[in-house]
């Protein structure tokens, strides 16, 4: 990317409404950080009693949030970095990211609220009245149960709906909150004109009308098909009447889906014209973040759980376990992704039970310890998993004959739970189709080199590592980028190609040939013991 002939550069702002706050990220045209920037909702909005950005009602399942907060809180940023000196007026584009699944009720007259915004109010004062629901719910509810179970007995079971949406019916998926708010309170679904996601409704604020859905964050309903990428005419049907209507379309990532609202504009010094590019969920923007541009690109972060996502061109929708998503940078491309809830917490007892506490302790029985482990293995279940879905918890040790045993030597016992780790992500990811062919380590354990190698061996696959987070912000810079270079070329632009001149990442480790063998020979054995114990 070129700068442009002014001698101003161009730079890319992203956006992210996450459930705790509301962050930016302004980019260069040489995909440098030029600066960041967050509002916290607990601590400078407290007017809105958030704790950890939501509220939770006593029935210990239903999890809200005030979309009135955000969006004071997006005035609260623009402020601040104005009089941080933010270079606004040189901003090409903006997109954004918004925590997935939540969704924001717009009642009939919103629309025209959105319209006629005045920069002499504020956006708070100028918005209150638009909600139809004045409490969102957000990606931490659970009280769809019964909404989940009739959408599958509905739709064919659970492997129906995921083939037909991506994803078995899931509480926090905005569908099965739609048709439980439409049967608690159906006067509010009849005042409602717009149902937004997080990311569709940040965008409207401004843009200043109904933004679309795009299809990757759409991907977190239960309602698209994943395969066709719009609105499933069967899934909609099973949810409240006149649906359709009330989403509006559906659009692929990368595209503009309008410009900054003149509010912006003489407010806070925007260049008139900035385009908007669809904001997406913040899985979808990590990808982007991460710079995933490839099938076969996989990352995994590795955090308080583990998570592993990846661009897939064939996904193997499941009805047990994980999610195929649209790909945010690629309409012929999907996004699969897995959690496993047993991540870095469980490292870190093993650390503490086995290694003395000590890291170094810890990665020296990984460094003096023969991939495989002479055939001992070990199922953590510290937590209930998400992947293998199951509530039974406990460790289980088993001898090389699969006997089980009561206890494993301590440099046994570490090696045992990372090779764990990483089996199963790779027998769940090849169920739904994530293959890697090169990983990206993230999050703070991608510092151990002696993880990194039984992750590299496992996979048979390269794993590189950079500084980077999987952060939502930046991801939804770069697709600020990306969106405005397809905007302004007239064509799609390969994602690969718009990020080319970004820094690469370093090739930390190289998978050993005969560690992948052994590893591929203990994968059926591993299946069969890690089944017996989840049950
Ligand atoms: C993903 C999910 C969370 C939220 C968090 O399915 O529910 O990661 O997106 O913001």
């Amino acid at each position: 990317m070129k700068k442009d002939g002014s001698g101003k550069t161009d730079l890319f702002l992203g956006l992210d409404l996450s459930t705790q706050g509301l962050k930016g990220t302004l980019i260069d045209a040489d995909f440098r950080v030029a600066a960041e920037d967050a509002v916290s909702f607990d601590g400078d909005l407290p007017e809105f009693k958030t704790e950890g950005g939501v509220h939770r009602r006593p029935d210990g399942l239903t999890v809200t949030s005030p979309p009135l907060m955000w969006v004071a809180a997006l005035d609260l940023l623009f402020a601040r970095v104005k009089s941080g000196g933010w270079p606004l007026a040189s901003v090409a584009a903006v997109c954004g990211s918004g925590q997935q699944h939540g969704s924001v009720w717009l009642k009939r007259g919103a629309r025209k609220a959105l319209a006629k915004l005045d920069p002499a109010r504020s956006l708070r004062e100028q918005l209150t009245d638009a909600f139809s629901v004045a409490d969102s719910p957000v990606w931490m509810d659970a009280g769809t149960q019964k909404q989940c179970d009739e959408r599958e007995a509905a739709l064919g079971g659970p492997q129906a709906v995921a083939d037909l949406t991506g994803s078995r019916a899931y509480l926090r998926f905005t569908g099965n909150q739609i048709a439980r708010i439409y049967a608690d309170d159906p006067a509010a679904y009849e005042r409602t004109d717009r149902i937004a996601l997080v990311s569709s409704f940040a965008a409207s604020l401004l843009i200043g009308d109904y933004a679309p859905i795009d299809t990757s964050d759409g991907s977190g309903m239960n309602l698209m098909d994943v395969r066709k990428r719009d609105w499933s005419r069967a899934a909609l049907e099973y949810t409240a009447p006149g649906l359709a209507a009330k989403l509006g379309p559906i659009v692929p990532g990368h595209e503009t889906v309008g410009t900054l609202h003149a509010y912006y504009v003489r407010k806070y010094g925007f260049s008139p014209q900035c385009p908007v590019v669809a904001f997406s969920g913040d899985n979808p923007n990590s990808l982007a973040g991460l710079r995933l541009q490839r099938a076969g690109d996989v990352a995994i972060s590795l955090g308080t759980s583990d998570t592993m996502f990846g661009y897939v061109l064939r996904p193997k929708p499941s009805g047990v376990e994980g999610h195929i998503f649209a790909n945010p940078v690629d309409p012929s491309a999907y996004m699969v992704m897995l959690c496993r809830m047993n991540g870095s917490l469980a490292r870190e007892r093993v650390r503490d039970a086995a290694a003395a506490g000590s890291w170094n302790t810890f990665s020296g029985f990984l460094h003096n310890t023969p991939a495989g482990n002479g055939g001992r293995m070990g199922i953590f279940f510290f937590e209930p998993e998400i992947t293998p879905p199951t509530r039974n918890t406990g460790v289980s040790f088993f001898d090389a004959d699969g006997k089980r045993i009561d206890t494993l030597p301590p440099e046994a016992e570490v090696r045992a739970l990372v090779e764990s780790q990483f089996i199963s992500l790779r027998l769940h990811g090849e169920g739904i189709g994530l293959m890697p062919s090169a990983i990206l380590a993230t999050g703070g354990a991608s510092a151990n080199r002696e993880i990194l190698r039984v992750i590299s061996d496992v996979f048979g696959a390269p794993v590189y590592t950079g500084e980077q987070t999987a952060s939502a912000s930046l991801g939804a810079a770069y697709r600020a980028m990306h969106g405005w270079m397809c905007k302004r070329e007239g064509r799609f632009v390969p994602f690969a190609e718009a990020m080319s001149g970004a820094p690469p990442f370093a090739r930390a480790v190289e998978p050993d040939a005969a560690a992948h063998e052994a590893y591929n020979r203990m994968l059926g054995r591993f299946a069969k013991l890690e089944e017996s114990v989840a049950g």
